[in-house]
């Protein structure tokens, strides 16, 4: 059986695992914390992130790599468009989520409203996370907004890794009781729900959401 090698608080861990169950394709979840991780785990990820990724003799890093070995491994259902131009759309999205939107989704917002307070024990710096939701995510979400059409996906109209790394950042606003304001972006937020009520996302919110105590 596969191991996926990271946590589940983790947008990047939870990109591999939605392409696993999107895929239908079993595998074990290995606990790893980022942090002073073992020299084993460098050997498989050498920047020392997480998710990395077990698969009989091959190892591998980074959710982007992970999920394209993925695709081409097992292509069935497709989750990268076939077309030149929209498959380089959706890994336009995969780059914007995997940068720009962590950037204020994970330090600014989860981190300090959920890990910080249940992990570090720390108090939550509220202040820090209402001008990172009022000044930081704004100009992000009305991008997507432009973005979007009214088909199922960003890229082409179809589900894609696009959507999936989207929505990954997503999960963890939400798990930080972030919403997306259903007048001022009515797409993004359509969108957002729909794709996290599929049922690869809902299992692992539903995971999540225990572990964090964020139902
Ligand atoms: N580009 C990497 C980013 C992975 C990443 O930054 N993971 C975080 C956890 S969400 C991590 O391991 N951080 C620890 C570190 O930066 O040392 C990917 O897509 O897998």
């Amino acid at each position: 059986m596969p191991t996926v090698y990271g946590v589940n608080a983790s947008p990047f861990v939870r990109k591999v695992r939605v392409v696993l169950a999107e895929k239908k394709l079993p595998y074990d979840l290995e606990p790893v914390i980022p942090i002073n991780v073992s020299p084993e785990f460098r050997k498989m990820s050498p920047l020392g992130k997480i998710p990395a990724y077990r698969d009989g003799d091959v190892t591998l890093a980074d959710s982007s790599v992970i999920c394209a070995y993925l695709e081409r491994k097992h292509p069935a259902p497709a989750l990268y468009p076939a077309d030149p131009y929209e498959f380089a759309r959706a890994l336009w999205f995969e780059e914007y989520s995997d940068t720009a939107l962590v950037n204020v989704a994970g330090p600014k917002i989860f981190f300090k409203k959920v890990i910080a307070p249940r992990f570090f024990n720390q108090p939550v710096d509220e202040e820090g996370v209402k001008k990172a939701v009022a000044e930081d995510l704004p100009p992000l979400f009305d991008y997507l907004e432009s973005q979007l059409g009214d088909g199922e996906g960003i890229a082409g109209g179809r589900f894609s890794i696009g959507d999936i790394a989207i929505t990954s950042q997503f999960a963890n606003l939400r798990h930080a009781g972030v919403g997306v304001d259903t007048k001022r972006w009515p797409k993004l937020a359509r969108y957002v729900a729909r794709t996290l009520e599929r049922p690869s996302f809902a299992a692992l919110w539903r995971e999540e959401a225990a572990a964090f105590g964020t139902a």
